[in-house]
């Protein structure tokens, strides 16, 4: 159960195999938090249960130490474990209305969203996020889904108006490119994304905590002009 407000704008998703060598896993985390990271998915891929147990335990410790919630990537057991504050699926893991059962009240479900039913379906489930995209072609993960650019996330993002429901981009999101995406994304009837999702900006950055600055300073930038 999540006491934690929660802040979409900085959303790391972690990946351990981007790290620079020599470049602790913990150390990186907590520099990310350091430099503004407003909440974190853990994303383990190939660890087996036990490690990734440990990962998300340890992860949860230094997250909170920030006030930062932490979600877990597709396992509603693991999130149960270490009282994880939610969870992200994608659209072949548990379905929305049975992690929420399962999971105490007020987790966080966040679901992968690629398209306009997709988000349809997000909303009608009771999802509390949406993680659009992929806005960019991106090295970290093999998507298969088309690439939708700013303006395809706004036209996703235009589906929420009127519900609660928060929503972040993702895929190839930079220092660089945030500002794009984020105005390129707001919709027509005004609603911007809530953050951004990133993975290889921070997590392969030489220095964590001044990748995690410069895009907290871009998403400030940006809800300054709006
Ligand atoms: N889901 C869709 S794309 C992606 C995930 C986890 C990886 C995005 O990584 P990056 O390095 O921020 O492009
Ligand atoms: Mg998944």
């Amino acid at each position: 159960m999540s006491a934690l407000k929660v802040d979409y704008s900085v959303y790391l998703v972690t990946g351990r195999d981007l790290l620079q060598p020599g470049m602790d896993y913990l150390e990186s985390l907590e520099q990310s938090l350091q430099g503004g990271v407003t909440l974190v998915q853990i994303r383990e891929k190939t660890a087996d249960t036990g490690e990734f147990l440990e990962i998300a335990q340890a992860s949860k410790t230094i997250c909170h130490k920030y006030n930062v919630p932490i979600l877990i990537n597709d396992r509603i057991d693991i999130a149960l474990a270490i009282k994880a504050d939610g969870v992200h699926l994608g659209q072949s893991d548990m379905p929305i209305s049975i992690a929420r059962s399962l999971l105490p009240p007020n987790s966080i479900i966040g679901l992968t969203c690629n398209n306009a039913e997709h988000v349809t379906k997000a909303i009608e489930d009771g999802a509390d996020y949406v993680g659009l995209g992929p806005v960019w072609a991106t090295a970290t993960k093999d998507v298969k889904n088309p690439t939708v650019g700013p303006r395809g996330i706004g036209k996703l993002v235009h589906l929420l108006e009127g519900t609660d429901v928060k929503s972040v981009a993702i895929a190839g999101i930079k220092s660089t490119n945030t500002l794009h995406c984020l105005h390129g994304s707001v919709s027509l009837g005004g609603r911007a994304l809530d953050g951004v999702a990133v993975v290889s900006d921070i997590v392969a950055s030489q220095e964590p905590k001044k990748a995690a600055a410069r895009i907290a300073a871009e998403v400030q930038s940006f809800r300054r002009a709006q």
